[in-house]
């Protein structure tokens, strides 16, 4: 059993992560680029309000709710480490028992306006909610489904209330949604037969149905992140994964939709088979980031990073004691890393099956608020840097200044700086506005000091820079 799940697991990453990171590498030259119909759309960065929107937002949530948070990881007296939101599948529950637990949906403390009260204090900027996992459980009354929320004890539109509380609080709303549906008698994983095939072909109608109707019931809904369609089912109808774009972006004007959507006509994911990324931004940094030294390559197009607290549960999981869950800091760390590298980062949170956050997700949630109180300024509609990475924490940019984040204590009381050619340190500043020591102690490298009384959180300074082509510099290069 566990054996399988491990498999299961390293099949996984073998199928999902790798196909992103080969595809971009190979890039063609213009001339030999093979022509596709399902490709991308457009190459570069989207350059509109709305997915200026998306980048400058930059710090999101994850929300994972559905059936599974009720068992927990448990299923019959057994505790199960994977992933809770894949129980089902892991304790080999069939559909139809499972979805029974429709039965006990009765969230009695949810409450949408202590969501949206809770992320506000966070200092997100929006919020993904998973409309529908893999489960095949709908949060909101889709009218293609039995199983959703209006056939609950609960019965109220989840969704729709989530919607609208975060919305008057000033935050976007972001759709998850799961291809595959494990409640669907005609899913497939692949097509073998025409009988497959005329099935999967009215799977994929009641998708577009439940897309539509999504769309339409919330027109303020402002991206689509796709999950589930990694199955060679999907890959053999990469014409439909450019539709879904399509209609979806006819019916709501600037919404933003993900790389992991996304077959071209060969199968080909995330990047097309000329190395062009599809959907408008790319997705498939999970629980992972891009190296910030190696990695540079993925400043040229938008990404979004989304991570769990614990090592790997999305959903709400009874016992976090079963791997090692992240603490603030490195929360924290993996939001600004992200950031320094032009991406953005959603949190993942899995409430409990009343509605309520566990106790770690509310301190996390209240930590990263008070920091971002403070220090937002470096994050929100900042971008990458084009500086050298250096061992003290990351660099963000906003225009002409230069924040530095600061993880890492040097024992020197100084921390390097190597600016760019033709860039100098004009001046540098707490974000108090407290001015800090820059000494410039060779060509294009400074000393910057730190703060006497040293703050016992990571800690931001800002530099102003100037730019001249020929820089005055007492320091020379040396000739060899
Ligand atoms: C998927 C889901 O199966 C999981 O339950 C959760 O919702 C997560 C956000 O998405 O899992 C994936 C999907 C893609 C990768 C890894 C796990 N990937 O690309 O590495």
């Amino acid at each position: 059993m566990k054996k399988k799940h491990l498999t299961a697991t390293l099949l996984l990453s073998l199928l999902l992560v790798s196909p992103a990171i080969q595809a971009q590498k190979k890039l063609l030259p213009a001339e030999q680029e093979i022509e596709l119909k399902y490709g991308a759309d457009r190459l570069g960065k989207r350059q509109d309000a709305a997915m200026q929107k998306f980048r400058d937002n930059r710090l999101g949530a994850f929300i994972h709710w559905g059936l599974y948070a009720i068992p927990g990881g448990e299923w019959n007296g057994k505790t199960y480490q994977g992933a809770a939101e894949w129980l089902k599948s892991w304790a080999k529950v069939p559909s139809n028992e499972w979805l029974q637990l429709m039965d006990q949906w009765n969230p009695q403390k949810f409450n949408a306006k202590k969501w949206a009260q809770m992320a506000k204090e966070s200092g997100v900027k929006y919020v993904k909610i998973t409309t529908k996992h893999h489960e095949g459980f709908c949060l909101w009354p889709s009218k293609y489904s039995q199983y959703t929320v209006a056939n609950t004890p609960y019965k109220k539109d989840i969704l729709g209330e989530l919607v609208k509380a975060y919305n008057d609080a000033g935050i976007d709303v972001h759709f998850y949604f799961s291809v595959m549906d494990w409640s669907h008698p005609d899913w497939r994983y692949k097509i073998n037969s025409e009988e497959d095939s005329v099935a999967f072909q009215r799977f994929l109608t009641f998708t577009d149905n439940q897309l539509k109707e999504l769309a339409t019931r919330y027109p303020t809904v402002k991206d689509f992140w796709f999950d589930g369609t990694w199955d060679a089912s999907i890959k053999q109808n990469g014409w439909w994964t450019a539709h879904v774009e399509r209609m979806l972006k006819e019916l709501v004007p600037g919404v933003t939709i993900n790389s992991r959507l996304r077959a071209d006509d060969y199968g080909k994911r995330h990047f097309d088979s000329n190395g062009h990324l599809m959907g408008d931004y790319e997705s498939a940094y999970e629980r992972r980031l891009p190296d910030p030294v190696k990695d540079l390559h993925v400043t040229k197009w938008d990404w979004e990073a989304c991570m769990t607290i614990p090592e790997n549960q999305w959903g709400y999981h009874k016992d976090w004691s079963l791997s090692y869950v992240k603490s603030p800091v490195e929360v924290l760390d993996r939001i600004v890393h992200a950031v320094s590298l032009g991406g953005n980062m959603a949190v993942n949170f899995g409430p409990q099956p009343d509605g309520d956050f566990r106790s770690e997700e509310k301190e996390l949630s209240s930590f990263i608020g008070k920091w971002m109180k403070k220090n937002g300024e470096c994050i929100y509609a900042c971008d990458y840097a084009g500086w050298a990475k250096q061992d003290w924490g990351y660099y963000t940019r906003k225009k002409d200044e230069i924040y530095m984040i600061v993880f890492n204590l040097p024992y020197s009381g100084q921390l390097t700086a190597k600016t760019p050619k033709g860039v100098q340190i004009a001046e540098a500043t707490l974000l108090n506005g407290q001015s800090v020591k820059v000494t410039e102690v060779a060509r294009n490298e400074y000393n910057i000091g730190i703060p006497t009384q040293t703050p016992n959180e990571p800690f931001v300074i800002k530099l102003k820079i100037k730019t001249s082509d020929s820089p005055v510099s007492k320091y020379k290069e040396a000739l060899t």
